[in-house]
C-alpha cells in the first residue's frame, strides 16, 4: 500500500473541509494595509500568499509546520551514530504535518529509491551540457528536461485528470523529481568537475548520504553535513523567491518539473540562494589580501570597503529576519561539534562577531545579523566540495523538498492561479493627487 498517499488521502478532506471554514468565518477580515511604498518596494510586509507547509517569524526564524529547527533536529529520525535530521522524515512532515513513525520513514526512503534512478536519455542530456554553462544553469535545464516525465502534464494533456484528482499527479511528480533531483545534482558535479567520471548510486545509504556518496564524498561527517544542509534549507515560508516563483509558475497548472525549474532561476539570483557561492568568495578574497589570522580592524574595514564599493556584504541581510538565522545557528554548532582547526571556519565565527556591529552603523540595513548562507559555504569547503559555483545546487536540492511539497497543497486546496493586480505612476498620482 502507498502509506503516504493514502495519509494525503485521509487529510486532504479534513484540511479542504477547515479552509472552507476559516475563508466562511474570517474570509472578509483584513490582513493587512498596503502602502504605494510597499507596491514599490518589493511587498516587504504584505501579507497575500496562503502558504500552510512553513512559517518565518522575523526574531525566531522559520518553522515546518510548526516545529523550529532545533525541534526538527530532536524529533525526526537520523542516521545510526548521525545526530542529524533526514530530509525523507522532513518531507513526510511537510506534507502530512505529522512526524513519521519508523514504518512511515522507511516508506519515503524506499520509494525514493525505486524512483531515483535516471533513463539512459536523461544521462546523456546532462552529459552533454556545455561545461561552460553555470551549474544552477545545468540544473534547471535538467529539471525541464525531466518534465518529459511529468504525470501531471501527461494526464491533463489527455484530459484524464480532473480536479479533485490533480493533487494526486502532483504528489507522483513531487516524488519522483525529489527521488532524483540527487542524482542529477551530482551527474552535474561529476559532469562540470570531474571529468564526467561518474559515481553510481549506493540504494544502502539514505538519500543525503547517497547524494554525498554520488559527488565523491564517503567520511560520515559529510554524510551528516548533507543531512543536515537538505534539512534546514527545505522551507522557508512562501514569500522567498524560489518558493514564491515554484508557486506562482504552479498556479497556472504548470507541472511540478516546469514550476520549480522556475524556484531554481530564482534561487540562482546573488541576492538570494546565490549568496552562499558569493560568501565563500568574498571570504577567501579577505584571507588573499590580508593574509591569515587577519585582524577584527581589518575586517571591519574590509566591509566598509565592500559597501563602498556598491557591493553587499554576502550572508548578512534578510528581507524578513531581524536576528540571526536559526538556521545560521544550527551550522555553527555543526562546526563547533565537527571541524576544529580549519581557518575559513575560523574567519566565518570571527566575522560573526565583527559584522553585525558594523552593519548596524549603516542605518539603512535592516537587519545586521548573518543569514543561512553565512555558513553553509565553509562547512561544504571543508568536506572537499571546492567548487564555489557549485553550492547553490545543493540548495536546489534540499529547497526541491518545500517547493513540490507546497504544490500538491496548492492542488489539493484547489487554489486559483495568482493574479495579483499592478499600478503605475500616473495610476498613483491620479488616485491620490489633488486634482
Ligand atoms: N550588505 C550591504 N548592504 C546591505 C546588506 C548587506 N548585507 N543588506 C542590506 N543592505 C542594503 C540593501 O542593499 C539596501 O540598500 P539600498 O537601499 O541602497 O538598495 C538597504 O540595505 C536596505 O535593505 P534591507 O531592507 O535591509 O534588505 P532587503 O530586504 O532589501 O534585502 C537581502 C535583503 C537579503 C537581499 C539583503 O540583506 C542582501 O543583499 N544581503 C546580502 C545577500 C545575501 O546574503 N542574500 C541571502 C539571503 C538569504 C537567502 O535568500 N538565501
Amino acid at each position: 500500500s502507498n502509506l503516504l498517499k493514502d495519509r494525503l488521502r485521509e487529510i486532504i478532506p479534513i484540511k479542504q473541509a477547515l479552509l472552507r471554514d476559516i475563508r466562511k468565518q474570517y474570509g472578509q477580515k483584513e490582513i493587512c494595509k498596503v502602502t504605494v511604498d510597499q507596491a514599490i518596494g518589493g511587498m516587504r510586509n504584505v501579507f497575500g500568499l496562503f502558504y500552510d507547509i512553513s512559517l518565518l517569524d522575523s526574531k525566531t526564524g522559520i518553522t515546518f509546520r510548526d516545529y523550529n529547527i532545533p525541534e526538527i533536529q530532536e524529533y525526526l529520525q537520523k542516521a545510526k551514530n548521525g545526530n542529524e535530521p533526514l530530509p525523507e522524515a522532513l518531507f513526510w512532515l511537510l506534507l502530512t504535518g505529522d512526524f513519521p513513525s519508523d514504518q512511515e520513514f522507511k516508506f519515503v526512503q524506499e520509494e525514493w529509491r525505486r524512483r531515483g534512478e535516471l533513463d539512459q536519455e536523461t544521462i546523456k542530456f546532462i552529459t552533454s551540457l556545455p561545461k561552460q554553462l553555470h551549474p544552477m544553469t545545468m540544473l534547471s535545464s535538467s529539471i525541464l528536461y525531466l518534465q518529459k516525465d511529468s504525470t501531471f502534464q501527461k494526464a491533463y494533456e489527455s484530459g484524464k485528470a480532473s480536479k479533485p484528482q490533480y493533487w494526486e499527479y502532483y504528489y507522483e511528480d513531487a516524488m519522483d523529481l525529489v527521488a532524483k533531483i540527487p542524482r542529477v545534482a551530482a551527474l552535474i558535479y561529476r559532469h562540470k568537475y570531474k571529468n564526467g567520471d561518474l559515481i553510481s548510486s549506493d540504494n544502502s545509504l539514505d538519500w543525503a548520504a547517497n547524494y554525498s556518496h554520488m559527488m565523491g564524498f564517503n567520511q560520515f561527517d559529510a554524510y551528516e553535513l548533507f543531512r543536515m544542509y537538505l534539512s534546514i534549507h527545505a522551507d522557508h515560508e512562501g514569500g522567498n523567491v524560489s518558493a514564491h516563483a515554484t508557486h506562482l509558475v504552479g498556479s497556472a497548472l504548470a507541472d511540478q518539473y516546469l514550476s520549480y525549474s522556475a524556484g531554481i532561476n530564482g534561487l540562482a539570483g546573488p541576492l538570494h540562494g546565490l549568496a552562499n557561492q558569493e560568501v565563500l568568495k568574498w571570504l577567501i578574497e579577505i584571507r588573499e589580501k590580508l593574509g591569515d589570522k587577519v585582524s577584527n580592524e581589518k575586517i571591519q574595514e574590509y566591509v566598509l570597503n565592500t559597501i563602498r564599493e556598491g557591493r553587499v556584504v554576502p550572508g548578512y541581510g534578510h528581507a524578513v529576519l531581524r536576528n540571526t538565522d536559526p538556521r545560521y545557528i544550527h551550522q555553527k554548532n555543526f562546526a563547533e561539534r565537527l571541524i576544529k582547526n580549519d581557518p575559513l571556519v575560523e574567519l566565518v565565527k570571527q566575522c560573526y562577531h565583527v559584522i553585525p556591529p558594523v552593519l548596524k552603523t549603516i542605518g539603512k540595513i535592516q537587519n545586521p545579523w548573518p543569514n543561512v548562507d553565512a555558513h553553509s559555504g565553509v562547512l561544504l569547503n571543508h568536506y572537499g566540495l571546492k567548487e564555489f559555483e557549485y553550492y547553490t545546487v545543493v540548495f536546489a536540492v534540499s529547497r526541491a523538498l518545500g517547493c513540490t511539497a507546497n504544490l500538491v497543497w496548492a492542488r489539493a486546496f484547489g487554489l486559483p492561479i495568482e493574479r495579483p493586480g499592478s499600478i503605475t505612476m500616473r495610476w498613483i498620482e491620479e488616485k491620490f493627487g489633488e486634482n
